[in-house]
């Protein structure tokens, strides 16, 4: 993402698709039963998990992904994002009688999209630096209800990891630098998602920073492989959506959303007629997470694209 720019008046058709898989809780970098993170609920800082807890949950993104050339160093883009999440929960001790039982929610439409211009700043015969600079904008509902988790009695509010957007707007600024040989490539990259002030149910979204590296191997001139290594950092949520009581369940705790993720990348992207086909496998290797969160197990991509 972010990392090329097309000729003046070339366009660019993306649809990707990610699936993010998260199965047990963790504290800190440890991973814990079901069971531990209830009652590691009844004492931690805020008290939480007294309804329930999350036990696993299935992330997956269509994205549609829109570039043009504007000039000889000028490309704008746009995503639009669709974001479907199912997350499985037990039931915790202030459920009463229904304690030990599970369930399960899902939420889905339309996510936060993204509008931007990638500015070539610097190019020679083996070198690109690319300035991305961007934006996103509130699309995605933040303020949905559920009756699931109370046996369909009482409806509240989703947790925020089941929101659909930010409801913020976003400056998402990134810089990617890329270094060419006869037989592949090398590229960096500081990508940013940082929100602007509260939303209307008067929070913030983490500030995000995903610092990558690549190398991308041409093994014909339509055939690589690439293997890319991810540094991403996530600050706790600002403020408090007065509908998601800490008490309830981890997901509703703002400083329980921070921390620290490294992934692995293996990808591999062939060009047939014209068609770019990408697929990549991204397996989560370290986590440092604040309080106690789902931990990511890994995640994959596939996209499939052509420009004109
Ligand atoms: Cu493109």
């Amino acid at each position: 993402m972010g990392d090329h720019i097309h000729a003046p008046g070339d366009w660019m058709v993306e649809y990707k698709y990610m699936n993010m898989y998260m199965e047990d809780n963790r504290i800190g970098s440890q991973t814990v039963s079901d069971a531990a993170a209830i009652t590691y609920g009844a004492t931690s800082d805020p008290v939480t998990n007294r309804m329930a807890t999350p036990t696993q949950m299935t992330h997956e993104m269509h994205m549609l992904h829109i570039m043009r050339g504007m000039t000889e160093n000028i490309t704008i883009y746009t995503m639009i994002m669709l974001p479907s999440v199912t997350m499985d929960h037990l039931r915790g001790p202030a459920a009463g009688p229904a304690a030990g039982t599970e369930f399960t929610t899902h939420n889905s439409g339309f996510g936060d999209t993204t509008l931007g211009a990638l500015m070539r700043l610097y190019t020679d015969e083996n070198d690109d630096w690319i300035l991305n600079l961007a934006g996103s904008i509130p699309t995605g509902d933040i303020f949905r209800t559920t009756t699931i988790p109370s046996g369909g009695t009482t409806s509240q509010a989703f947790p925020y990891p089941m929101r659909l957007g930010s409801g913020t707007f976003n400056a998402r600024p990134g810089l990617t630098w890329k270094h060419y040989w006869e037989f592949g490539s090398f590229g960096t990259q500081l990508q940013t998602d940082l929100p602007i002030g509260r939303n209307y149910r008067n929070y913030s979204v983490s500030d995000e920073f995903r610092l990558n590296h690549w190398y991308s191997h041409l093994i014909t001139d339509h055939l690589s492989t690439s293997l890319r290594v991810e540094n991403l950092w996530r600050n706790n949520y600002g403020g408090e959506d007065p509908m998601t009581p800490d008490m309830g369940i981890s997901t509703n705790v703002e400083s329980f959303r921070g921390g620290y993720w490294l992934n692995l990348g293996i990808g591999g992207a062939a060009l047939i007629n014209g068609h770019l086909l990408n697929v990549e496998f991204v397996p989560t290797l370290y986590q440092d997470l604040d309080g106690i969160q789902l931990e990511t197990d890994w995640s994959m991509v596939a996209s499939w694209s052509k420009s004109y």
